[in-house]
Parts: structure tokens; sequence; C-alpha cells
């Protein structure tokens, strides 16, 4: 198996323990607590919390990195930068530093002081930890780390992390809230093609131990690369969806009788015009929840068959990652807008996202967004089915506006 993805699922891991140590220990969690005061910016400390556990993982991402793949580290991106303005106006960069002493002394200065709190994320960023799992050993591959890049979302559904209700009821296995919407998303492509070669999602929280309220998390993977498909959920998802496949399959003499099998979750900021056709499409199979990496993960895990999302507010961190796992599974994740446009049954190669080029024109963060929305599918053959349908209960709109 690739060294490279080996590694990304242990510092996935370690990430994932911040994570968890910000909302489980009283010292950071109080932190966390100061951001829920609307309209009040948290005053006592130099940068608001969340930015900082989000930009503490990307750094302990990009920095164990480096350590084991030198070069590797300055092909990682993110939304965040490292350069924090505390108090009393130093300029400060956050880094690991060698000895966790170091760490918690840098840390202090971004946090105004609170040892406490510098301590207890030194701590956590300095602890090792082991990632194993059987499937990874059964292949062995090398992908050369010059033609890699790597996007990277610390913590995805930040609004999750910080409400982060730890009791919300999944409907079907889907979680509408909750902080089993936060995910940390690491996507690895190839920058000459734009392609999505290796893809982890660490879901840091899945269940929650009611006696001593700690919270166990799951990780996901995928690689797909010159004919190798691998990933971590084989084999391959509910049996219920098994079992709708092979209608699909057997069955193609009326559409509208098994398009009700399909399925869909969609963001609670889907458009009308979406939603109704959607309705039309899935009948009450479609599902709404927060977060664009938990979204995906759904499709990964068999919940739902698609993720559709019409608006051009996820970006490059938040579909790489699943987007390889799906890849891996035989699916991938297309431009939505560019499929109403183009007819998908024309024999043309489907218009699959890639992540090496900015959008021209484009500024900020907006230089790396899915600018046309994205459909996020397993399978090829289930995709062109609910797409012909959906052309068909979408009335002339433009969605993407
Ligand atoms: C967000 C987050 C949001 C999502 C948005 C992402 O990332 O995943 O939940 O919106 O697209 O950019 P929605 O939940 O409506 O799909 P972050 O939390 O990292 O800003
Ligand atoms: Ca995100």
């Amino acid at each position: 198996m690739s060294d490279i993805l080996r590694e990304l699922l242990c510092v996935s891991e370690k990430a994932a323990n911040i994570a968890r140590a910000c909302r489980q220990q009283e010292a950071l969690f109080q932190l966390l607590i100061e951001e829920k005061k609307d309209g009040e910016r948290n005053k006592k400390f130099a940068v608001d919390f969340k930015t900082l556990a989000d930009v503490l993982v990307q750094e302990v991402i990009k920095q164990n990195m480096e350590n084991k793949f030198p070069g590797l580290g300055k092909k990682i991106f993110g939304e965040e930068s490292n350069e924090f303005t505390n108090d009393l106006g130093e300029k400060i960069m956050l880094r690991l530093c060698p000895r966790e002493e170091e760490t918690a002394e840098l840390l202090s200065k971004v946090l105004n002081g609170n040892k406490l709190a510098s301590e207890a994320l030194a701590k956590v960023v300095h602890q090792d930890v082991t990632f194993t799992d059987p499937t990874l050993d059964l292949i062995k591959i090398n992908i050369p780390q010059d033609v890699l890049g790597i996007w990277v979302d610390p913590i995805d559904s930040t609004y999750q992390y910080i409400k982060g209700s730890a009791d919300i009821k999944s409907n079907r296995g889907i979680f509408p809230s909750g902080l089993q919407c936060v995910t940390i998303l690491i996507g690895v492509y190839d920058i000459q093609t734009g392609v999505p070669l290796m893809g982890v999602i660490n879901q840091p929280f899945v269940s929650q131990d009611l006696s001593t309220l700690r919270w166990k998390g799951q990780c996901y993977w995928g690689l797909s690369y010159l004919g190798t498909n691998i990933h971590s959920l084989q084999p391959p998802i509910s049996k219920q969806n098994s079992a709708m496949q092979s209608q699909l399959t057997d069955d193609t003499s009326s559409e509208l009788e098994f398009s009700h099998l399909f399925s869909a979750v969609i963001s609670t900021s889907e458009k009308e015009p979406v939603r109704a056709a959607l309705s039309r499409v899935c009948g009450r199979r479609v599902f709404q929840a927060a977060g664009a990496g938990y979204k995906s993960l759904c499709v990964v895990q068999g919940l739902v068959d698609f993720y559709i999302f019409s608006e051009d507010t996820t970006f490059k961190w938040d579909s790489c990652a699943a987007h390889a796992i799906l890849r891996a599974m035989g699916g991938g994740m297309i431009d939505l807008k560019e499929c109403l446009e183009r007819n998908p049954f024309t024999g043309l190669d489907l218009p699959q996202l890639v992540y090496h080029v900015e959008n021209e024109g484009a500024a900020g963060v907006d230089r790396w967004a899915n600018k046309g929305g994205l459909i996020a599918y397993r399978s090829r053959k289930q995709l062109e089915t609910f797409l012909s349908l959906l052309i068909q209960h979408l009335a002339p709109v433009d969605t993407c506006t």
C-alpha cells in the first residue's frame, strides 16, 4: 500500500484526537463555548478558538507529512493561513515545534497566556498515534511523490463542531445536524491531470460512550491509481442498496416505477426548484444534512445514492477526499451545471471535478470553488438513469446563478 496513504491515515487520526480534545477537555471546551455568544466576538483571546483549532489541525497534517516525506508539506493546500496576530500586535506563525513544551509556549502566545489550554493542546498534538487496517496491506503500490498535490479541510462543518449537539437522532442513518456531521478531509490529486487519487475522510464523532462521555470515530479511505482501486468499505455498501442496484439492472422497462428507489442528500440551503425536482424523482427519500464532507460520506457509506448541490459554495478541499474514495468504488463527482447543459447520453465523458486549476477570473477562496455545483455518485449506471429523470423534472431554470 502507498506509504503516503498510510501516513495520511495516521495524521487524520491525530487530527481527530485534536478535534475530540477541544470538545472533551474542559480547558479547551470553554474556549469553544465562548464562540456561541451571538454577535459578540471573543475579546478575551487573540483569535477565535475555532480558527485556532482549524489551523492547528492543518499544521499538524502538513508538518507530520513533511517530516516523513520531505517536500510534500509545501504541496498541501487548505483554506487557512497559519499566521496570527495577538492582542499585543505580535505576528505569530503557528507551527509544531520539536518539543511539546515549545509548542505549548508558542500556543500560549496565540491564546494570550492561557497556560492550561496551551498545554492541553500541545499534549495532544505531540501524542503518538497508530492506525491499522488489514485491507491496507493487501496491495503494494508506489505513487511518485512529485506528481501529488493535497487538499485538506481540517474541520469541515465547523458550525456543527461548535454548536455541536451530541444527541441528534439520525433519520435512516443520516444525521441532519450534530457532531456526527463533522469530518476531517484529506484528498490527494494528480497535479498534472487534476484527477483525485487518494482520499481520507475521518469522522471524529461517531458514537459516544454514555458513561465516560468519550467519543469514538471512524475513518474511511480509498485509492484509485493506474487501474488499482481499493477502499476501506470492501465488500461494499448496505444490502438494501445492492438490492436496489439489481432491480435497476434487471428491469429497465418502467423508469418511474423504480425511480423512487433513488435517494439523495442535500444541503439545507438547496434551492426550491432542485428540491421540487428531487422530490419527484426520489419521493420522500430526500434527506437534508449539514457538512459537504458528511453528505459525501453518506454516499460513500451507501446511505444514499447521490449528494446533489446546485450552488457554488463547496470548494476543492470539501470534495477531493470523497471524490477519490468514490472513484475507487467505481463512482465519481461531477459538475452539475455542465451535466445539465450537455445531455449526459451523448457518449461524452462525464464532467468529473478536477483539482489542479483555479477558476478563471475568480478571486480569494472562489478560485477554488466547485462553481457549477456537484453530484456525487457510486454507480454510473444509476447516475445516468437518475440524471435523465432529474432533467425531465427540472423546469427549464438556471439552477446555478
Ligand atoms: C462548509 C461546510 C458546510 C457546507 C459548505 C462547506 O465547510 O461543510 O456545512 O454547507 O459547503 O464549505 P452545507 O452544510 O450547506 O452543505 P466549513 O465548515 O469547513 O466552512
Ligand atoms: Ca469545508
